[in-house]
């Protein structure tokens, strides 16, 4: 397979090196979990643990002006959701999905963002995109 790939590739005219050995792996930089990690003491969790309750996290981003961490997750059915994470809040999975009680493959609509235990979204939508209910089209050059 690596043979007919560089064969290829050099009847195309794509300067490639021939495959050497991997470089040796570097040494690991040595990390620690800082004392001020919300679970670093407990002895009934992960030290690493930062925050708990998430459904598929996509993409985390950080305020450049107060560090505040912002994350983008995917829910199970309905809604997707955008959360400040704060240390060792509890977002909801899977008793929750968004502001909505989760019962296996749906939600329930009464008694939204009832348990004051929990941290809702900032920020929730359906998966249905109001332009397109079908959700089997997609739109470009937006
Ligand atoms: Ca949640």
């Amino acid at each position: 397979m690596v043979r007919t790939l560089l064969l290829a590739s050099a009847a195309l005219g794509i300067a490639m090196t021939p495959a050497v050995a991997a470089p040796a792996p570097k040494k690991a930089a040595s990390a620690t979990l800082g004392a001020s990690n919300p679970f670093a003491k407990n002895s009934d969790a992960l030290g690493e643990i930062y925050s708990y309750g998430h459904r598929n996290p996509q993409r985390f981003s950080w305020d450049p002006k107060n560090g505040n961490m912002f994350e983008a997750e995917i829910g199970q059915n309905l809604v997707e959701e955008i959360n400040q994470i704060k240390a060792g809040g509890n977002y909801g999975w899977n008793v929750w999905e968004a502001s909505f009680r989760y019962f296996g493959r749906e939600v329930g609509i009464e008694d939204r963002r009832s348990d004051p235990k929990m941290i809702y979204p900032i920020a929730e939508l359906d998966h249905t995109d109001p332009l397109f209910p079908s959700s089997r089209l997609a739109a470009t050059g937006i």
